[in-house]
């Protein structure tokens, strides 16, 4: 008989699925593991990156489960969201109907990989029965002030009617209809994300060897604490007159030292204070369209562009030397950040000085390096001592920091504050389908919640999509309702919420039994018992908004009394990327490998071997045809081999020491294997290293005829590569071993204790070092590991002699 994968992998999913093996177990006495990949969008068919993804976790979570531990692994659809929409348009089919036939076909491609998800657990985010507790959060965040509605700058397209996110402006225009956008002031809501900035940045430290440090700092960097003096400028009379009594602005800056360095300020195009110059009509007609046009570009955009900006005719006085300063407009001052506004000092800022150079401002430097040498043709960014800085010169630019803010306080004139550059988030959409907002706006009572046992506020079907403005805004009936208070005609709220919203707790959801799913968000005991999630697995591209937001909701759900901990993620896995000719597969370069077709031909068990064989799972994956094909004869020897081995529900017991040498070998080979195994399964993930070990001892063992041996090793190896391909390792365990089942094996020593030498090294006759090798190494392997191991007394130098010592020593002789 040969290998037919598809027999066997059909064959045990079928008994699988009839047992519900991969259920999580209610026994909260046992230990246990949550595992979890990150979930898909059901965006039609499952692409290499979730087969890289899943491969991975199922890989750990059947380990776990055979080492004993109660372990979840569950899966489910991130299932609101544009392409739904973009698909109704598209192809004139209502955005469920595509997004639930997209989670059945979905379904059936991870249950033919063989992936060990709960079935129980299995939810989608659009279903009702999420939307209800997702509305009950809303309300009681909102309660709790960690939700609120503020009217702020989006950017909008009059001719779509709605808004767009950045990453959906191109070039100032729209990305679906090519419309220039505009930034509108519009009403919506926000999470107070910003009030847990300081926790959030804490707890990264107790993560620190956890999660890869990359998204650490990317994390750290997103929130981007920073301590600096704020302070105000006043304007001079002049300009107060101007501005109906304006008093002036205020800034924050991280380089309070550079301060008698400012030779300008600049303001973002928004600021008030420009506002009020154009309303008062105080400019001329080309400086008010320059920032007419700088207010249409996104802020991101702004960023990208060169610096630019226009002087507004008014004067700020400098707060220590009193000297008058020109007050400017700059694209690249962000208004919501240190109050919009910046003191410029070109002299040690690089975007100032780029900005001082495009528009002859002067430049006047106050800090000079340590060495003294003198800056030329740019900014010097560096601490070192001040100059030209009245009693502060001197000092080094840390202590005058400290002082110049020490001053600044004790007049009165200006504070030590700490900044965050992390935003509040914006979660309303208007866009259909997402989940609704449990918001009735009332004539008389304003603002009013849902009702709680009226909740979910659910989608109506009948909507016509067409793309421009929002479906829920147009629809004839579903926006008007009562108001929950009094009683009369109110409205709807019609926005929706961001699809990171739902992504924010769906691990704690998963987490809690699913027989208490209808009655509540979170049933408190299993929630607490599964989390945290102990390995979560995904793309970095989440490094920082979905784990950011899912971290946040963890904190601000533990506050509102529904969850225990701190942080959501234990451990935090981020895999490489799914290349192919040096690219990441996508249909625009058309360079995607499907999954199915490779299932079709290999099997499944061939694509789990080859993504996990292939590189690390931190590190790209380059595609290569030759490497599938590899993995596939690996199983097919595995497969056809096995016909050598003793049928028997009894492992052999060896005695190791009446052994041959081959014998010794191939055994040490199984347990070098199974010696990587723990490690590689809970802390390294080197999958492709313990895949080369198992490769390896298979090699050893078919090149002798000991059948124990033969039969032990057998046993170890199917053991061993059963988390990665289950199927054909439960096939040969059941028709070898009459079981089906894994379980622990020991680790023994003396496998690996037999038959080494032990060989001094020594360096011109001085002895070094101390080596062990077995004892068929061959005498060019010996030299080299001899080598190695006295680099540090070889290096730079030339070895004119070596000399082997058979089972003795090696000697290098050098010069
Ligand atoms: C003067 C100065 C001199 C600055 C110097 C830097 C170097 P972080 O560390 O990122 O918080 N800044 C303040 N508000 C800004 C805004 N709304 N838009 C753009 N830039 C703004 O950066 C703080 C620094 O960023 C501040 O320190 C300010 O420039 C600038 F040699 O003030 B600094
Ligand atoms: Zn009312």
């Amino acid at each position: 008989m040969s290998y037919n994968a598809k027999e066997i992998e059909q064959k045990w999913q079928k008994i699988w699925l009839e047992n519900g093996e991969f259920e999580p177990k209610d026994n909260y006495s046992l230990e246990k593991k949550y595992i979890l990949s990150m979930f898909p969008y059901p965006s039609g068919r499952i692409h290499m990156g979730h087969v890289r993804n899943y491969s991975i976790g199922d890989a750990l979570a059947r380990y776990y489960r055979k080492n004993d531990f109660n372990v979840l692994h569950p899966i489910g659809y991130d299932s609101f969201g544009m392409p739904a929409e973009n698909a109704a348009i598209k192809h004139n089919v209502h955005p469920r109907a595509w997004t639930y036939e997209n989670i059945d076909y979905m379904t059936k491609e991870l249950d033919r990989l063989g992936f060990s998800f709960s079935k129980k657990r299995m939810l989608a985010t659009s279903d009702p029965l999420y939307t209800k507790w997702e509305q009950e959060f809303f309300i009681k965040l909102y309660e709790k002030g960690l939700i609120y509605r503020k009217n702020a700058i989006v950017n909008w397209c009059e001719n779509d009617q709605t808004v767009l996110a950045n990453e959906q402006v191109e070039d100032g225009k729209c990305w679906r209809c090519g419309n220039e956008v505009i930034q509108k002031d519009m009403p919506g809501y926000y999470l107070k994300i910003t009030k847990y900035a300081e926790e959030l940045l804490q707890d990264l430290k107790t993560l620190e060897g956890k999660w890869p440090s990359q998204v650490i700092t990317m994390q750290e960097n997103w929130i981007g604490k920073s301590f600096g003096l704020e302070f105000k400028f006043k304007f001079d009379n002049e300009t107060r007159d101007k501005l109906d009594g304006i008093g002036g602005f205020s800034v924050f800056t991280t380089r309070a030292d550079t301060i008698y360095g400012v030779t300008y300020t600049a303001l973002a195009p928004e600021h008030s204070v420009i506002k009020k110059l154009l309303e008062k009509n105080l400019l001329d007609e080309s400086v008010a369209a320059k920032i007419k046009n700088i207010l249409k570009q996104s802020p991101r955009e702004r960023q990208s562009k060169d610096k630019d900006g226009v002087f507004l005719g008014i004067y700020v006085i400098h707060p220590l030397t009193g000297e008058k300063i020109p007050v400017w407009m700059a694209n690249f001052v962000l208004i919501e950040y240190g109050g919009g506004a910046v003191m410029s000092v070109p002299a040690h800022d690089e975007r100032d000085y780029e900005f001082a150079k495009k528009f002859g401002l002067d430049i006047k430097q106050v800090v000079k390096p340590d060495d003294d040498k003198s800056i030329c043709d740019e900014a010097f960014v560096d601490d070192g001592v001040l100059i030209e800085s009245a009693e502060f010169s001197g000092m080094d630019s840390k202590s005058a920091r400290k002082a110049i803010i020490e001053k600044f306080e004790q007049d009165g004139i200006g504070k030590k504050v700490i900044n965050y550059k992390l935003r509040d988030w914006g979660v309303s959409r208007q866009r259909y389908w997402g989940a609704p907002i449990p918001i009735i706006h009332c004539p008389d009572c304003g603002l009013v919640f849902e009702k709680l046992e009226n909740l979910p506020v659910t989608l109506p079907d009948d909507v016509a999509i067409t793309g421009e403005g929002s479906p829920l805004d147009r629809h004839p009936s579903w926006k008007f309702t009562t108001c929950p208070k009094c009683g009369k005609q109110a409205k709807r709220e019609t926005d929706t919420l961001d699809t990171f919203f739902e992504s924010s707790w769906y691990f704690a959801r998963f987490a809690s039994d699913d027989k208490t799913w209808k009655d509540v968000a979170f049933d408190k005991k299993s929630v607490d018992y599964w989390m945290g999630v102990d390995q979560y697995i995904g793309g970095i591209e989440h490094a920082i908004l979905h784990l950011l937001y899912a971290r946040f909701f963890q904190k601000a759900l533990r506050d509102l009394g529904y969850l225990r901990d701190d942080e959501p993620f234990s451990n935090l896995l981020t895999q490489g990327m799914v290349l192919k000719d040096g690219a990441k597969m996508s249909k625009s370069k058309g360079n995607v490998v499907d999954p199915d077709e490779l299932i079709e031909k290999y099997g499944a068990d061939t694509a789990r071997l080859f993504i996990l064989f292939a590189a690390p799972p931190q590190k790209e994956l380059e595609w290569n045809d030759s490497a599938v094909e590899g993995a596939y004869k690996f199983l097919n020897r595995l497969y056809d081999r096995s016909s050598n081995v003793i049928k028997t529900d009894k492992i052999p017991k060896i005695n190791h020491s009446n052994l041959n040498k081959d014998e010794k070998y191939a055994r040490m080979k199984v347990y070098e294997a199974l010696k990587k195994s723990n490690e590689v399964y809970t802390s390294s993930f080197a999958f492709n290293t313990l895949i080369a070990a198992c490769m390896e001892a298979l090699n050893a063992l078919n090149a002798q005829e000991n059948k124990e041996v033969l039969t032990e090793g057998y046993f170890i190896i199917l053991n061993l590569l059963e988390p990665i391909v289950p199927h054909i390792a439960h096939e040969l365990s059941q028709s070898i071993f009459n079981k089906a089942n894994f379980g622990k094996i020991d680790l023994l020593d003396e496998v690996f204790e037999q038959d080494t030498i032990s060989l001094a090294v020594t360096v011109n006759g001085k002895r070094r070092a101390q080596i062990e090798v077995s004892s068929d190494t061959s005498e060019e392997d010996i030299i080299n590991t001899a080598k190695d191991s006295v680099k540090k007394w070889l290096e730079e130098k030339e070895i004119i002699k070596q000399i082997y010592v058979k089972e003795k020593l090696v000697n290098f002789v050098i010069k």
